[in-house]
């Protein structure tokens, strides 16, 4: 069992060091361990850092990418050097890397396809009330649209499996930690939650400016990923409530035109008109909208095979568990 834990960094050299020097040296079950830093577009010394605590593996940025493409690259370079399984952690130290043995073991024993460290995010001092609420509130909109039920879907600390991560494809440039779980969830992947506690604050979050903005950016996100699965519900309600609006004028006018034969009431004929074409129109999206997901499933069955062959995996070689 080959194990890469990869720490996707930005300007972390304080950090970096206390990350890299918690992280296990050795996992009851793994044979090889290794550690990947991802560089994207440090301008201090992360890299250095890293390699004077024995990194061998990197992935560099250039320019800075963000957070979702420095995950991809790093899954892609791990895939590419035959892990089984990777890890994730932040490079500002705010998750326990101690706690790697317990985020794998569903994991290794074959009890689920990713593992997610939950912060508990409710005990987390400098998270402020309306912070904790936000918190739970996003998890719940995810569990929603992935038909899950995870305590912390913001949550970056986590174990994937090979399997998983081949099937999982990340689109959007934020939140990829949401995307995942509602890709992973639609495709009826298992997966555990773990409970750790985080370590005390070292910085302020880069990701996000403010909370507004990190709210904004992960509806924005949660969005894009339930109309990547569920475009046909979506459309064929708002064609149906177009519908029965619609009918209301209509009625009123038949109504008007029998009781008050001399009166003009064509406003109301109009608005029926219109709110009917738009349910129609509502419709035909639908329609158009589940073409295109059939597409998108087609395509993924193609990629996940692409995938298969780039990173040399034989169908047949993998066990019977795992093929599913
Ligand atoms: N802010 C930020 N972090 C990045 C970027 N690329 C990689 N990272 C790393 O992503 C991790 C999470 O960033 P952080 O600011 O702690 O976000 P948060 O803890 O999720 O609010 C850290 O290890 C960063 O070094 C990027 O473009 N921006
Ligand atoms: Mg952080």
């Amino acid at each position: 069992m080959k194990v890469f834990v990869q720490v996707p960094c930005l300007n972390e050299e304080t950090t970096l060091p206390s990350v890299l020097e918690s992280i296990p040296k050795s996992i009851p079950g793994v044979d090889e361990l290794h550690i990947l830093v991802i560089d994207d577009g440090s301008t201090d010394r992360t890299v250095e850092v890293a390699k004077a605590h024995g990194v061998t593996h990197f992935v560099h940025h250039v320019r800075n990418q963000g957070l979702a493409r420095s995950f991809r690259d790093g899954v892609h370079y791990a895939l590419s050097h035959g892990a089984d399984i990777v890890v994730n952690t932040d490079g500002d130290n705010q998750y326990p890397q101690s706690r790697i043995p317990d985020l794998l073991r569903p994991l290794l024993d074959g009890e689920a396809d990713i593992a997610i460290g939950d912060r508990q995010t409710h005990l987390i001092e400098h998270f402020s009330p309306f912070k904790k609420r936000l918190q739970r509130l996003g998890s719940q909109v995810v569990n929603l649209a992935a038909e899950t039920k995870l305590p912390d879907a913001a949550s970056g600390f986590r174990a994937y499996s090979r399997d998983a991560l081949i099937k999982l494809n990340v689109v959007t440039q934020f939140s990829y930690c949401m995307e995942t779980i509602i890709q992973a969830g639609n495709k009826r992947m298992r997966i555990a939650s773990v409970p750790v506690t985080t370590n005390a604050k070292t910085r302020e979050s880069r990701l996000f400016g403010s909370l507004g903005e990190h709210v904004a950016q992960s509806a924005k996100a949660i969005i894009r990923s339930y109309f990547m699965f569920k475009p046909l519900a979506f459309f064929v309600w708002l064609g149906a409530f177009f519908g029965v609006v619609g009918l209301i004028p209509f009625v009123r006018y038949a109504v008007l035109l029998v009781t008050d034969a001399h009166g003009n009431h064509l406003q109301s004929l109009i608005l029926g008109i219109f709110l009917l074409i738009a349910s129609v129109l509502s419709f035909a999206l639908a329609v158009i909208a589940d073409l295109l997901r059939t597409n998108r499933i087609l395509q993924e069955e193609t990629l996940e095979r692409l995938k298969e062959i780039q990173y040399g995996i034989n169908r047949a070689d993998v066990p019977e568990k795992e093929n599913r």
